[in-house]
């Protein structure tokens, strides 16, 4: 008899629409409504890149992606996995989709978190709110923390950056330089809990360095909030100035590795912010495609959850 398992793909969320935005930024700030000056700048920076985000479109790509990988990997005889949804900010929220598991019949299910590094504050919050529902309703979750070590993750990154330098003539890989970056934190958060989020960004960065010809390397933060306090340092834009002002750099690449998909944060943070300070300081901007359903992102999924199921 087949057996049924739940694949819960969880992902942080966008608006769907103009007015989800209001409600969408009041949840990521736990409740507390924006003013109309920082609303106002959220959705202008929406605007810049078409209106809306493209990541809703794409988080059901990748569900539907993984799911049929999973199926098809010939891994689990006698297992059909069945894809849930469950989205950080917005609708379907993971409590909800957890609750739709539990009237599916659904008793034990996986999780992945769109996100391929571990910090207590962004995959192990995604758990935590999954596990809290989860064990109302007696369902055991399998947690996938973390893939950023998975051979075919690297594998993906390296190719997009040794594509981009096809592009670059020879004599000046030299004078290239690329920036690995992630999200931005809150500083304490991270210290205080001793969070491996940090060295897991590093240690990506060294794992790329072994598959690619560049001498120049550097890890940034990027989208950090503007709370008054301080978040992993430096900002990509600063360190965009600070390299070139050093080393001269002719070209930056950028790879907004600790996200998998093209969004707000890597259209308006990368492809805005970080090119305009490209053209201030007269470097070339690259920035490779994000992973989305490529199939060794996918396949690095797939080998990450046959470590842990
Ligand atoms: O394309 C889109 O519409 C959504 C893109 C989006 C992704 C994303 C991923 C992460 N965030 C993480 C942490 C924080 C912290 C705060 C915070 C704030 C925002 C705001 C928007 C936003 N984030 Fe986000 N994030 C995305 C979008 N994020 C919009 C609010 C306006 C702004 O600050 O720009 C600060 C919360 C606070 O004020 O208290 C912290 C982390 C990730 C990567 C992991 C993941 O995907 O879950 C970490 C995509």
């Amino acid at each position: 008899m087949t057996k049924t398992v739940g694949l819960l793909v969880m992902a942080y969320g966008t608006p769907y629409k103009k007015s989800d935005i209001e409600p969408y930024y009041t949840d990521i700030r736990r409740g507390r409504k924006p003013s109309q000056a920082e609303l106002d700048d959220l959705t202008q920076r929406y605007e810049a890149i078409g209106g809306l985000s493209p990541l809703a479109g794409t988080t059901e790509r990748q569900g539907e992606a993984l799911v049929n990988a999973l199926n098809e990997s010939g891994l689990y005889k006698d297992t059909e996995f069945k894809l849930y949804i469950g989205l950080k900010h917005i609708h379907p929220f993971i409590e909800d989709t957890v609750i739709q598991m539990h009237k599916d019949g659904i008793t034990e299910a996986i999780t992945v978190v769109l996100a391929p590094h571990y910090s207590k504050f962004s995959i192990g919050s995604y758990n935590k709110r999954a596990k809290e529902k989860a064990d109302e309703f007696g369902i055991t979750l399998h947690h996938v923390n973390s893939y950023f070590e998975q051979p075919k993750f690297i594998d993906y990154w390296s190719m997009r950056i040794n594509e981009v330098l096809e592009n670059i003539p020879v004599d000046e890989h030299d004078d290239t330089m690329l920036v690995v970056s992630a999200h931005s934190l809150p500083e304490r958060m991270i210290l205080e809990s001793n969070d491996p989020y940090p060295e897991q960004i590093s240690k990506t960065a060294r794992l790329i360095a072994e598959h690619i010809p560049l001498k120049h390397i550097s890890v940034g933060w990027q989208s950090a909030g503007n709370t008054g306090t301080p978040w992993l340092a430096p900002d990509v834009q600063d360190l965009t100035r600070e390299l070139h002002g050093i080393l001269g750099s002719k070209h930056f690449i950028y790879t907004p590795l600790g996200f998998v998909a093209e969004h707000l944060e890597v259209l308006y943070d990368n492809d805005y912010e970080c090119k305009v300070v490209c053209d201030e300081v007269g470097a070339m901007y690259h920035r490779p495609p994000m992973p989305d359903t490529h199939p060794l992102f996918i396949g690095a999924i797939v080998d990450e959850i046959s470590n842990i199921y």
